[in-house]
């Protein structure tokens, strides 16, 4: 198990090394001081920051704040539909409503039967989203959450990213306070971070030019904080984005973050190339996604999680992000998501049991730790045993 101690160790011999640029030394020493990072000291780092020096602060500063804490939570995913009016075009998911028969709609009972399946099961969350359907608007999702909260008031409900609310709001011609309020009250408690893409419109007139641009998408979260919501950010990376555009994603959220407070996780989300309108545009190296990883984590000094969603990144290279600054792996899931194993992910029918990904945190010299979606912990699952069948998964336990 690495310790704060070798970490130390490595960090120092790093330090020490007599070529180290000079730059990189200085923003070394500005972490270890808890001093904030510029926008053009980002930049560096992705410019000369090495994995192995990048990767050492990063895990630094992850043992400074979490210790060998590794969080995990119990949750499903819903996907009402992934019939979209938006055209972007990374997505290898969505359908477009004049072709809306090769893709799926839900209704608010088959909706319940999922949550249902899940009666008897110690999941904590359930995670909703999907496509922008024309059709399904705020009232419906109102029901939704009502009658998802009268039958199982524990569960935490997540759902539905800035892009699909920033439309239900505008058809229901209320404003963003007006219907995160109207949400709130329903039962929903909080939002998770997609949509966020690339905020700066170089990029994202290029990829998603149809939805809700930067400015609107932190208007969204804006408004949640203010209700009291915790809500989440993404960052879709490795595609036609240049260093910079990550640095000022990341600034924008910094920013955000330090007026309110609201953020819980920060989740940098590789670009996968399968069947979408992107498929000549290379995917990044494991190499860049934990120098990603690193950096995210030096830069975003104010979001306490870092978080690598395990069914597209793939098991092996979320189990090595743990050296590499994340604290949290999302989730046990059940096989509820399409969003990634049809872009291209290794994972795909992801499902972990509560053993499996607990085992691979263990494995990974870490503390692998049941969280809820704000982060309470729920239990320590370091010194728990699991039977084999457990950790096969051949009796599945979620
Ligand atoms: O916004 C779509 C991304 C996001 C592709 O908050 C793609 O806890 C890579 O945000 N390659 C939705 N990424 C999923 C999301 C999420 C997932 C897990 C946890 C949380 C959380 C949020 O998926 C979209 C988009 O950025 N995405 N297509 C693709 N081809
Ligand atoms: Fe629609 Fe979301 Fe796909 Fe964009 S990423 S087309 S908003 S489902």
């Amino acid at each position: 198990m690495m310790t704060t101690i070798d970490t130390q160790l490595t960090l120092e011999a790093i330090l020490q090394e007599p070529t180290l640029d000079k730059e990189l030394k200085r923003i070394a020493d500005k972490v270890i001081n808890k001093e904030r990072l510029t926008p053009a000291e980002g930049i560096t780092l992705f410019e000369k920051g090495e994995l192995g020096f990048v990767g050492s602060l990063a895990n630094f500063v992850r043992e400074r704040m979490h210790g060998d804490k590794t969080y995990f939570n119990r949750n499903f995913h819903i996907e009402p539909t992934n019939v979209c009016v938006f055209t972007c075009k990374f997505c290898s998911y969505s359908r477009l409503y004049k072709n809306r028969e090769d893709g799926w709609e839900l209704s608010i009972d088959e909706m319940l039967d999922i949550v249902k399946k899940y009666d008897h099961q110690p999941v904590t969350e359930v995670h909703i989203v999907g496509g922008v359907h024309p059709k399904m608007q705020l009232d419906f999702f109102c029901e939704l959450i009502q009658k998802i909260k009268a039958h199982r008031p524990g569960l935490h409900i997540k759902g539905f990213t800035a892009v699909e609310l920033d439309y239900m709001f505008r058809k229901a011609k209320l404003t963003t306070e007006e219907g995160m309020r109207k949400l709130r009250e329903a039962g929903l408690q909080s939002m998770p971070g997609g949509g966020a893409e690339i905020f700066h419109p170089d990029v994202r007139n290029q990829i998603c030019h149809d939805k809700v641009d930067g400015e609107g998408w932190l208007a969204i979260h804006r408004a949640a904080h203010n209700e009291g919501m915790h809500t989440n950010a993404t960052m879709l990376y490795g595609h036609v984005e240049e260093y910079w555009h990550r640095v000022d994603h990341m600034e924008k959220l910094r920013q955000l973050q330090d007026e309110t407070g609201g953020f819980n996780t920060f989740i940098p989300l590789k670009f996968r190339n399968k069947e979408n309108d992107m498929e000549d545009v290379p995917e990044s190296s494991i190499i860049e996604d934990l120098r990603m990883y690193a950096i995210a984590r030096l830069y975003m000094d104010n979001f306490p999680h870092l978080k690598a969603y395990w069914p597209m990144l793939g098991r092996s290279t979320a189990q090595l992000t743990l050296a590499f600054g994340v604290n949290d792996l999302d989730g046990t899931i059940d096989d509820t998501t399409k969003i990634y194993s049809m872009a291209g992910a290794e994972e795909q029918t992801p499902s972990m049991s509560t053993a499996q990904l607990a085992l691979l945190i263990k494995q990974a010299g870490r503390r692998p730790v049941e969280r809820d979606t704000v982060y309470n912990e729920i239990q320590d699952f370091t010194d728990v045993q699991f039977t084999d069948e457990e950790i096969l998964g051949s009796t599945k336990k979620n």
